[in-house]
């Protein structure tokens, strides 16, 4: 069997509000719009994954949270409506979606074998969370590949920031070599917003983009000294300066998936692929991915 690979690693915001402007049949919440410059990136990159031959989406989400271990979605299907707990008038989303049950296993077994306390989801009435659905939704509407969420385990609430990084270096690597065993061509999906400071009211109408604007500019700041690391592939230098960065900024790379997807890849030293960067209610949100075929590499942004 030829070895398997990881064709893409995508770092993919999912702000709910992204959905919601999209107004897709599966939400039942009803928008006039917003946040244009995230959902245009948004669709150029799911143009691209068009393109790309691969088997299933591996996604890392920080809202599945899960205080002992790592837990893999372990049944081949979930059906149900996804609530955002914070957002519930932006979205309620009805998904159906596939799972990749094999590779989640492959995935689970090497985990367990470096030392990562882990387990499968195989609960039928498990809610998806609404990050793996908005990230899945906006690189892939067409919902026509399985995917694997991956649980955040929260090694920075109980530990440090070093402590969460040590261990998405083991679960990125333990990924990648179940992946390799798989033969399967994977697409990576790190989940997050980039600085995470957040307004506590919102505007009367949310996708009033005359009230959207980063939270400060000491956000704004950190933010693209992050993204100019990421376009001159300065990927090692990003994984040592995360836990300070996370600390400034209250990063949502705090669960560790940018650090997962980074170890997986081999820690890229070619530049990232960027595709947009806007605020939601005051958060920063960065599209990229990182493309190791050179062929299909381009300069976007
Ligand atoms: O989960 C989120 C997020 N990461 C950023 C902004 C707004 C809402 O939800
Ligand atoms: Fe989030």
């Amino acid at each position: 069997m030829k070895k398997g690979e990881i064709v893409l690693g995508c770092l993919a915001p999912h702000p709910p509000h992204l959905v919601y402007a999209e107004n897709p049949p599966q939400n039942e919440a009803f928008s006039e719009g917003g946040w244009e410059t995230l959902r245009w990136g948004y669709s150029k990159l799911a143009r691209k994954l068009k393109t790309i031959d691969y088997d299933a989406i591996v996604i890392f989400t920080p809202h599945w949270q899960t205080y002992i271990g790592t837990h893999f979605l372990g049944l081949p299907g979930f059906k149900s409506k996804s609530v955002d707990p914070v957002f519930p008038n932006l979205f309620r989303y009805n998904y159906d979606l596939k799972v990749d049950v094999e590779l989640a296993e492959a995935m689970h077994e090497e985990t367990a074998k470096a030392g990562i306390i882990t387990k499968m989801m195989r609960n039928p009435d498990f809610r998806v969370d609404y990050g793996t659905i908005t990230s899945c939704h906006l690189l892939n509407p067409d919902w026509d590949k399985p995917i694997v969420t991956i649980s955040s385990n929260r090694n920075s609430h109980y530990y440090s920031n070093e402590v969460m990084i040590e261990q998405a270096k083991a679960l990125g690597n333990a990924c990648m070599k179940a992946i390799e065993k798989s033969g399967k061509k994977v697409v990576l999906v790190s989940s997050h917003s980039l600085s995470h400071r957040h307004f506590v009211t919102e505007a009367p109408l949310p996708e009033d983009m005359s009230r959207e604007h980063i939270y400060n500019h000491s956000q704004y700041v950190w933010d693209m000294k992050i993204i100019e690391m990421f376009r001159e592939g300065k990927m090692q230098e990003v994984v040592d300066i995360m836990p300070e960065y996370t600390e400034q900024t209250i990063a949502e790379t705090e669960a560790g998936g940018l650090i997962w997807m980074m170890a997986a890849m081999g820690v890229p030293s070619y530049p990232a692929e960027i595709y947009g960067y806007q605020s939601v209610i005051g958060t920063g949100n960065c599209i990229a991915c990182w493309d190791p075929n050179t062929n299909t590499r381009e300069l976007v942004l």
